[in-house]
């Protein structure tokens, strides 16, 4: 197990290794699986094959679902693997995570593909329960048990690395560098940057979860008893804080690879500096505030929630490209020899793609863009740009670097399978922007003939997705090794 010298905690050796790879695992092999899912839906909707719509919507569930639940999986494995470089954390507690999280995703399975539910993995109050007759409310009791399985899990999980971060570094503010970021602290003092950031997403994913943890008790009991309502768009700000913090921390979590296994390529720690202290405790209250851009199109929402929707999703993406995307370039720049192999190729290529991602998001954060583009593929369009090619780059890439050999070069057939996977994920998602930009709808099951063209060409490009990734988990399941 590697070790890193870092002047501002002891060197820990991270022991669970075996239960981190295990979880990588299941991971990739989720992923390809719901890449599938994916595929599927692109193509019914390019009239190349035909499926039922009512199975379309109970895959769009599936999918939608489990690549959340993936994405925040991988996000958190990553963070805990790393977060035991400095603390020790109490290896239980991951394997419960991961006890709740496949409890979880048999529950979700069960009431979709045996139940029926096709209610979107949004839930969005009223709809589990109004569904004309396709599902029993148990079956949509069941999918909310299994979210709430899954948070139970993550609740666990950070808790573990909070209460551990609190214990050593001084509290909240002294983890997350409030001394350096707005005192006189030094930067030789100040936690490392994987700290900071552990920190930070382990307070607004517990503070998301907890929130999306009540509207799924309500939830459920309005299923069991529909008398009992509850105002809609209270339940709707309290799913998309939950649904957008935690799609949020998934990323912010797995960024901690690139602060983490960079450096090894470089030979130059990752340092925590003033501007990156700032910038983390201003990620940490943008995450929790932007929230309101899901709910633009809600009249009843008063205005200044909106407009602090737009506001500062403006501003959201510059501590993130000041933090991670700027720092990243300055830093390959510096560096005196860079190795390039399927690793630091694709723990690159995700913060480009994030940064990438966060360009048409925060476009359609804008009042009068929101207006025409909400509910067009403008909006999977965005957010597929820093889930393919960002969060779940970050993951493949914290996947190749866990059964790394020495010295490897980007080329051969990882090479093929890295280059492939850009231009499958560059092509797909821009056939998305590209198809919303022209106000076709998401979530249509069947698609007019004259839209087919642009879903049938986002089909190649999803093949192309398929195979690097299908390569990229073969690969690790070959090579991987549980001593
Ligand atoms: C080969 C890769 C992928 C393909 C082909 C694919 C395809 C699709 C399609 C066709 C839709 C429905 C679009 C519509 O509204 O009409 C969709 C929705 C979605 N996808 Fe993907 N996807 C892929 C990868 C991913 C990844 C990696 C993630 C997250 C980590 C993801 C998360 C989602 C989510 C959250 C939705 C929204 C579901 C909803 O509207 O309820 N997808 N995807
Ligand atoms: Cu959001």
């Amino acid at each position: 197990m590697s070790v890193i010298a870092e002047e501002s905690g002891p060197v820990v050796i991270a022991p669970q290794l075996g239960s981190v790879k295990l979880s990588m695992l299941l991971a990739g092999v989720v992923i390809l699986l719901m890449m599938l899912f994916g595929l599927t839906m692109r193509a019914a909707q390019g009239g190349l094959i035909t499926i039922d719509p009512a199975l379309f919507y109970k895959i769009m569930t599936a999918h939608g679902a489990g690549m959340v639940g993936t994405a925040g999986l991988t996000g958190a494995t990553i963070l805990w693997f790393f977060t035991e470089r400095y603390v020790s954390l109490a290896a239980g507690v991951f394997w419960a995570f991961l006890g709740f999280f496949l409890l979880g995703v048999v529950l979700i399975l069960g009431a979709i593909f045996i139940g029926g539910y096709a209610g979107a993995w949004t839930f969005l109050f009223p709809l589990p329960a109004l569904s004309g007759g396709l599902w029993q409310p148990g079956a949509a009791i069941v999918f909310l048990l299994g979210y709430t399985s899954i948070g139970v899990g993550f609740l666990l999980l950070h808790l573990e690395v909070g209460r551990k971060l609190i214990a050593k570094y001084g509290g909240i503010g002294g983890a997350l560098a409030w001394p350096l970021a707005f005192g006189s602290g030094r930067p030789e003092d100040a936690p490392p940057a994987t700290v900071v950031a552990a920190m930070a997403s382990t307070i607004f994913n517990s503070l998301g979860i907890v929130v999306g943890a009540a509207v799924l008790v309500v939830s459920i009991v309005n299923l069991a008893f529909p008398e009992f309502t509850v105002d809609a768009l209270l339940a709707k700000n309290m799913i998309f804080f939950f649904g957008h913090v935690f799609i949020n921390a998934s990323i912010y979590m797995a960024v901690i690879a690139v602060y983490e296994i960079v450096p090894e390529y470089t030979g130059k720690p990752w340092k925590t500096t003033r501007v990156f202290a700032i910038a983390w405790t201003v990620v940490l209250l943008f995450v929790l505030a932007v929230y309101p851009h899901h709910l633009m199109q809600d009249w009843a929402m008063p205005g200044w929630a909106v407009a602090m929707g737009q506001i500062v999703s403006y501003f959201s993406a510059i501590p993130l490209i000041a933090v991670t995307a700027f720092s990243l370039l300055i830093y390959l720049r510096s560096a005196t020899s860079m190795r390039w192999d399927l690793t630091s190729a694709l723990l690159v290529l995700g913060v480009a793609g994030w940064t990438a991602g966060s360009v048409p998001a925060v476009l359609d954060g804008m009042i009068v863009v929101n207006k025409v583009m909400h509910n067009t593929l403008w909006v999977p369009g965005h957010f597929h740009t820093y889930l393919i090619l960002g969060e779940v780059a970050m993951a493949f890439g914290f996947m190749a670097w866990l059964v790394r050999s020495g010295d490897e070069r980007l080329s051969g057939l990882p090479g093929t399978a890295f280059w492939v996977y850009v231009v499958g994920g560059s092509g797909f998602v821009l056939m998305f922007l590209i198809s919303g930009a022209m106000s076709i709808p998401r979530r249509w099951a069947v698609h007019l003939p004259q839209w087919h063209l642009q879903a049938q060409i986002a089909s190649a490009f999803a093949v192309l997705i398929v195979l690097a990734a299908a390569l990229f988990v073969l690969r690790y399941l070959t090579r991987i090794r549980w001593s």
